[in-house]
């Protein structure tokens, strides 16, 4: 097995490290990235503003998860936990213990690489893990790896050391981004996650109002909160919300609010759903309390609406649109259309839905809300009352409009 050790102060996890990991799970072949956040740095001070260390492990978290591939990149908190300076010698050789069979490979940028002799115990560090070096930008050419490379080979004998370089690699040093963002510029260095996460939590001095983002500061909040995986389908929803408000002649800005907020408390616990529906008086029935599914949209509606300050609209769109009801407003019928055929999904019959979506929105939804009592009924699941209301007041109003 090969593992990759990726340690850093990660403060913040930014667009450089996302790449330079990939590069690295690419080129060397791994079996697992470890994602592992530093303490102490041995080397500089954290800065002062430096977020606690639990902020910089869920921001390397969300870089992790930024990668789509849970099987590999994982995130260790073995230097947090630890008390003290974070020396990679150590960190190495209690993976040693862990991972006794296994190819370590430490990863590092060129500053690190260069200065690597100078590091705490370097001749332990070149024992356990082979080294992993990436040129951040174009002038960190082989000219200035080889010699050090060079010396390392000869001081330290059976040193394995390869180079990587990243073309195009966005460059931009931690400072300078902290500083960016702490006067409201920097999100395009980072991950959108982790940017949301970092406007949510206020971290280095950004101070959002929250209630008044712009579209791409209210996607990364959206996306903070959610697996990554998820979000193709969130920009699906939103960019088909937005294609049937203007073709319905629905508000494009509720409709585009909507869809990015809509699945945001996704991944909330049961426990996490049923507090918040405490906090913000949302009545829960029987089924509503025992089916998970049934709750993200009411959690994410309240959520949008005192989080982010949504209007009613956009709340009540929210909140209908996985049972859907009857005496649907256009924006709500959008809504629970678009989350149905955005184009991400694929099932049988989903091409009759994209159809309707565009002839008949009403004939649509109903599609959409028998489509689903019939999931429910293959898979024994009980059906919302509020989804055969919606059933019932569809074909009630279908009869209407043909006779
Ligand atoms: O959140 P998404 O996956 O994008 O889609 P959604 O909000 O429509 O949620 C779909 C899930 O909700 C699906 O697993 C089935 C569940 N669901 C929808 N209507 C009902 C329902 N579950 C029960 N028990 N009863 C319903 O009427
Ligand atoms: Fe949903
Ligand atoms: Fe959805």
């Amino acid at each position: 097995m090969k593992i990759g050790i990726f340690g850093g102060t990660f403060n913040p996890p930014h667009l450089g490290h996302l790449a330079a990991a990939r590069a690295a799970i690419e080129a060397l072949g791994l079996d697992k990235l470890l994602i592992i956040p530093a303490a102490i740095p041995p080397h500089k001070e954290l800065p002062e503003n430096t977020p606690a260390p639990e902020h910089r492990l869920a921001m390397a978290e969300k870089m992790a998860d930024a990668l789509l591939l849970p099987e590999v990149a994982e995130v260790s908190s073995m230097e947090l936990d630890r008390a003290g300076k974070s020396y990679t010698s150590d960190t190495l050789a209690a993976l040693r213990e862990q991972y006794p069979d296994a190819e370590l490979w430490l990863l590092m940028g060129t500053d690190m690489f260069l200065t690597l002799h100078l590091w705490h115990d370097p001749g332990t560090i070149l024992k356990l893990a082979g080294v992993c070096a990436f040129g951040r930008s174009e002038q960190d050419t082989e000219a200035v790896f080889a010699p050090q490379r060079e010396h390392l080979e000869k001081t330290f004998t059976g040193a394995k050391i390869t180079t990587i370089t990243l073309p195009g690699l966005v460059n931009i040093s931690s400072t300078r981004l902290r500083e960016l963002l702490g006067s409201g510029e920097g999100g395009k260095y980072l991950y959108p996650a982790v940017y949301g996460y970092i406007l949510m939590n206020g971290l280095y001095g950004t101070r959002a109002d929250l209630k008044h983002l712009d579209i791409p500061e209210l996607r990364a909040c959206s996306y903070s909160m959610v697996m990554q995986k998820r979000v193709r389908h969130i920009r699906g929803t939103e960019e088909e919300a937005v294609r049937l408000a203007r073709r319905w002649g629905a508000d494009e800005d509720h409709a585009r609010r909507a869809g990015i907020l809509h699945d945001c408390t996704k991944y909330l616990t049961g426990e996490e759903h049923l507090a918040l529906c405490e906090r913000y008086g949302v009545p829960l029935d029987d089924l509503e309390r025992s089916a998970l599914k049934l709750l993200h949209s009411k959690t994410g509606a309240c959520i949008a609406r005192h989080v982010f300050g949504e209007p009613d609209e956009v709340y009540e769109a929210i909140f209908w649109h996985t049972t859907a009801k009857e005496d649907m407003t256009t924006l709500e019928k959008i809504l629970y259309v678009a989350d149905y055929m955005e184009p991400n999904r694929s099932f049988e019959g989903v091409e009759r839905l994209r159809e309707l979506a565009y002839t008949d929105l009403d004939k649509a939804l109903l599609l959409g809300v028998e489509t689903t009592i019939q999931e429910m009924k293959d898979r024994g699941l009980p059906i919302h009352k509020s989804t055969l209301r919606a059933q019932a007041w569809l074909r009630e109003q279908a009869v209407t409009t043909e006779g």
